[in-house]
């Protein structure tokens, strides 16, 4: 079996990954061409996002078939066929399911619509007394999180868009749909699962206003969630021991993710949470400009590597995924630097504590497209928050600008795999434009050069496997007010680790802290970013987005 510790996972947006038969869609049998490509990088988990049938408003997050594949990908064939592509080089798939919605287009909540009662309380209808929804509670996604319908008088709730209707986990027969769901996938080789959104599956008691917020609160790591992920576990991917999942966890606390991943809560194996990459909001607002916070964003990694750690809990490590911007053009510096700030961020999100993953074209340093017109948007939310933005009266430049640094659309252009029309990705139109920078920014590109980021991330996949203290370290911040560098120490048996990074794209300055303890070990420089990164003995300044690793014996 795989130790999910010493793991790393590849994750992939089908759509946007490489197109098989020129449709312009990315596809199943595209990712089995790339199999060579993910074994020489080393990963050990791919992790697809949904490839089941579906309307598609929210590229496949609204399910409307759990076990079938939407043709647009595949046939079911094909995906049997990629288990094994897969496992023959040694990876194994890891799906993801989304089971805080299905699409209203899904069967069952057809039948809830036709009037069969059964099927009603699958979902979360409520009346509501006056002409205003059952609560204020906001979309995900901008706009009321109920919908109205006028045949019952009633209205369902909906987290993300009107067509993602919440399902009703109260309701046991919806709990053993979804077990029957995940035992399907495992009978077929899946060996891992991503759950999406699942902290917000247990809704409360009583539906009331929130006076302060969106209605967060009422939903976000709910009063039984602990409860139905300890019976999903026990249901499914419990009763095999190889099985790794991680829960995608929105806005939630340090003391529920070590309960969702401690091992002895028989819940989780890992946990992402997104307080990280909240640094970059003006007023907690996702739709405005401002610099990243480095010091919010340390204190941020700290608390929740120390937090995890003290309580035993397992934190999934990234950067990147196909709702985020892109990170070179976020905390790094897509111009002058993109290469070494590429490769800092991996080395300083890959040494920390726990599981790291990797969003596809982030290996070879993929910076935001930059779309300068609203057409070339394709992603809901951020269609639906360029309407609002304009509503509320915001000029048309002002949001396209708030679009370039924000829209999910920023990672979901095609993978850049050539010097070719398209990239290389499609042989059609692909449905999304692929930026004019992947000429330069390209796998063919990368794969030649020796010094590329590509192999920057092969390397650090390959010291995870080689060293325990990058799995199994205590974690240590260092340097804690520098306001330029992220260091930490980790610690395992008589080992030690160092790990320094640069920020900025100017020298940084520092003298190593006494409480460091490092005197007396021998030290090796395990990776850097510069040819010529200096000996630990004379360290005392880092160039523009310079990171060294040190393993002091
Ligand atoms: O995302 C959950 C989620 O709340 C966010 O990442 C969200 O997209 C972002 O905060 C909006 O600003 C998951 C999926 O990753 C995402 O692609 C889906 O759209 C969403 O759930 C609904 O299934
Ligand atoms: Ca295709």
């Amino acid at each position: 079996m795989k130790d999910f510790k010493k793991s790393t996972v590849y994750q992939i947006y089908p759509k946007s990954f490489k197109d098989s038969n020129g449709d312009g869609i990315g596809d199943i049998n595209g990712v089995i061409e790339k199999m060579d490509y993910l074994e020489l990088l080393g990963v050990d988990y791919i992790w697809l996002t949904p490839f089941y049938r579906s309307p598609q408003n929210d590229n496949g997050y609204d399910v409307a078939d759990y076990t079938s594949i939407d043709p647009a990908f595949g046939t079911m064939a094909d995906f049997e066929r990629l288990v094994k592509a897969a496992q023959s080089r040694n990876m194994e798939i890891m799906l993801d399911m989304v089971f805080n919605h299905t699409s209203t287009e899904h069967e069952w909540f057809q039948k809830a619509l036709a009037g069969d009662k059964e099927y009603k309380d699958y979902y979360i209808f409520k009346k509501s007394p006056d002409s205003e929804p059952p609560t204020n509670w906001i979309s995900k996604f901008g706009g009321p999180a109920w919908e109205y319908v006028e045949e019952f008088d009633e209205y369902y709730l909906h987290l993300f868009d009107r067509t993602q209707a919440d399902l009703n986990w109260e309701n046991p027969r919806v709990r053993q749909e979804i077990y029957d769901v995940v035992n399907f996938w495992m009978e077929k080789g899946v060996k891992g699962f991503r759950l999406d959104v699942i902290n917000l599956i247990s809704k409360p008691g009583l539906f009331e206003n929130d006076l302060e917020g969106d209605g967060r609160c009422f939903y976000t790591d709910g009063h039984k969630i602990h409860q139905y992920l300890k019976e999903l576990n026990e249901e499914t991917f419990g009763k095999e021991e190889k099985v790794v999942t991680v829960g995608e966890m929105s806005s939630t606390t340090i003391d529920h993710c070590i309960q969702y991943s401690a091992p002895d809560e028989k819940e989780l194996s890992m946990v992402f949470n997104f307080h990280h990459l909240k640094v970059d909001y003006m007023d907690g607002e996702k739709w405005s400009i401002a610099d990243f916070d480095f010091r919010m964003l340390k204190e941020i990694l700290s608390s929740w590597q120390y937090g995890m750690q003290k309580g035993n809990g397992w934190n999934a490590l990234f950067w990147c995924n196909h709702d985020q911007p892109r990170i070179v053009s976020r905390f790094g510096n897509d111009e002058e630097y993109q290469k070494q700030s590429a490769k800092m961020l991996a080395t300083a999100i890959h040494m920390l504590r726990g599981t790291p993953y990797i969003y596809q074209g982030e290996e070879i340093g993929m910076t935001n497209p930059k779309f300068t017109k609203i057409e070339q948007y394709r992603d809901v939310e951020s269609i639906n928050y360029f309407n609002i933005l304009k509503e509320e009266g915001k000029d048309e430049e002002e949001i396209m600008e708030i679009l370039q640094a924000k829209s999910r659309d920023n990672s979901r252009t095609p993978m850049q795999w050539e010097h070719a029309e398209h990239a290389g990705f499609t042989t059609g139109t692909p449905w999304i434009e692929v930026p004019d920078h992947a000429k330069a920014i390209n796998v063919e590109h990368s794969l030649s050069d020796q010094d590329s980021i590509f192999y920057h991330y092969q390397k650090l996949i390959c010291l995870r496997k080689k060293h325990d203290i990058i799995a199994y370290g205590e974690y240590q911040e260092i340097l804690g007010d520098h306001p330029e560098l992220f260091a930490y120490i980790r610690s395992h048996e008589d080992k030690k680790l160092l790990v320094i990074n640069n920020f900025y794209a100017k020298e940084a300055f520092f003298e190593m802290p006494k409480d460091a303890n490092l005197s007396g070990f021998k030290s090796e420089l395990l990776i850097s970013n510069y040819a010529d990164s200096k000996e630990l003995a004379d360290q005392c300044v880092l160039r523009p987005y310079e990171s060294v690793v040190y393993l002091l014996v």
